[in-house]
């Protein structure tokens, strides 16, 4: 068992953080108020590997997403997968929210194919996260089927395939705002597809002419923003795709730029491997209302590793709160480790994205950018380097305490407990 401080010492020390704080301009309590409010989407994928509980009648094709890892009680069945999120919920503070892939679909028993999955087939989901008070996000599910082997999608040149998927993403969608009118807040639908190209494809355009009409063809069918948020994700290469991906960065880019209601999602391991995402912000939200967040960390590649409070999370919620742009990011989470416990993975990712926000709440914004314009540039940068040894984590524990979850170390113990009567025995 880890030993932490009592809630008094917890408490004492956030005083004197505070001051620390308030002497530079910065409010905590203003801080933590924002933290709190601010909504993070958490993957269900993370529990069970990307697996989802579809019936199939034949073979189970893979192919296009892959969790590496054997650690032991992965979640099973769609109960399981609750109950362990319950779990995670209960280690982390603050606004969550549970992100859904047509996979998770609860038909019953019976095969249900994915042109053919409706809102029933969510019903226990949407019944949890009522009961949870939470609300859902969504995906359509482009991979892990026989009809993705080929690795086209939406772009397919055979047009039963091509229609296939677009029923998909259709029923999806209807999901969504099925969702989103259950909940009284938009769902958020991720669009992402694996196609692409392992070496060098002849055709280039074809494709994307292709993914542009199936995208006109989804989206013709309009769904109030009140329900249902679209955006579309773009990735630089993937498994099976290293040459050529359909939709790339320019392609989606462009696409979003001239449909004013679909988003752009921003991946943080969809760029080339030193490429990050922070100055992206501020450009794309000159041109888009809201951009979607898949936070996620890349190890040499798009490895999708569990989150940590890097240089790059900082940077990234620097320039989100610095902008003033927190109400126009929605921030959902993208990574799926299968060698450690997985409800230590959602906690340990989603506690160092909340403390990447919560950092940047704690910035003294004004001041730096003070220093910038009076040409003060080793001060900013000073300041700046101060600030990452200022007290953060007694915010944090003092913010943990209020949400009623446990402070660091605290939340350990709690997940060992849960890892050996839970999940070791399984
Ligand atoms: C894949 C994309 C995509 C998926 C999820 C499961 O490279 O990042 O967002 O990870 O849809
Ligand atoms: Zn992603």
């Amino acid at each position: 068992m880890l030993k932490t401080l009592t809630e008094s010492q917890i408490h004492s020390q956030y005083e004197l953080a505070k001051a620390q704080y308030k002497a530079i301009g910065v409010n905590t309590e203003a801080a933590m108020k924002t933290l709190a409010a601010t909504p993070i989407s958490l993957h269900c994928w993370q529990g069970d590997d990307v697996k989802g509980f579809e019936v199939h009648d034949g073979a189970v094709s893979g192919g296009g997403i892959m969790a590496i890892g054997n650690y032991p009680g992965p979640a099973t069945t769609a109960d399981m997968l609750r109950q362990d999120a319950e779990e995670a919920f209960s280690l982390i503070p603050g606004t969550k929210r549970f992100n859904l892939h047509a996979i998770y679909a609860e038909t019953n028993g019976k095969v249900v194919d994915r042109d053919k999955i409706k809102p029933e087939h969510f019903t226990n989901w949407m019944k949890w996260a009522k009961k949870l008070g939470i609300s859902l996000d969504f995906n359509p599910t482009f991979f892990a089927h026989p009809l993705a082997n080929s690795g086209y999608t939406l772009s397919s040149a055979d047009e039963k395939v091509r229609k296939f998927w677009i029923d998909h993403d259709i029923a999806c969608r209807r999901i969504a705002e099925a969702m989103g009118k259950a909940q009284g807040n938009p769902c958020v639908v991720n669009h992402w597809i694996p196609d692409g190209h392992k070496d060098q494809p002849a055709d280039r355009l074809g494709p994307r002419q292709r993914l542009i009409d199936s995208y006109n063809q989804i989206f013709s069918k309009k769904i109030s923003t009140k329900y249902c948020k679209d955006a579309v994700e773009c990735k630089l290469f993937g498994l099976g795709s290293e040459d050529y991906v359909v939709g790339s960065h320019e392609f989606y880019m462009g696409y979003a730029l001239s449909h004013k209601d679909i988003l752009l999602t921003l991946d943080m391991g969809h760029f080339h491997p030193t490429e990050t995402i922070h100055d992206k912000i501020s450009a794309i939200l000159c041109f888009k209302d809201e951009i979607l967040l898949h936070v996620s960390r890349g190890v040499r590649w798009d490895s999708d590793h569990v989150v940590n409070f890097n240089d790059d999370i900082r940077n990234l919620f620097q320039q989100i709160v610095r902008g003033g742009f927190l109400p126009r990011v929605n921030i959902a989470l993208d990574f799926f480790d299968a060698s450690i416990n997985r409800i230590g993975a959602w906690g340990v990712g989603t506690r160092a994205t909340m403390k990447g926000l919560l950092n940047a709440l704690l910035e003294p914004a004004k001041l730096l950018q003070d220093y910038e314009a009076a040409g003060d540039g080793a001060m900013k940068l000073a300041l700046l380097e101060d600030l990452r040894t200022y007290p953060l984590g007694a915010v944090w524990n003092e913010y943990c305490v209020r949400q009623g979850v446990p402070v660091d170390g605290a939340w350990i113990n709690d997940l060992t407990k849960y890892d050996r009567n839970v999940i070791k025995k399984r």
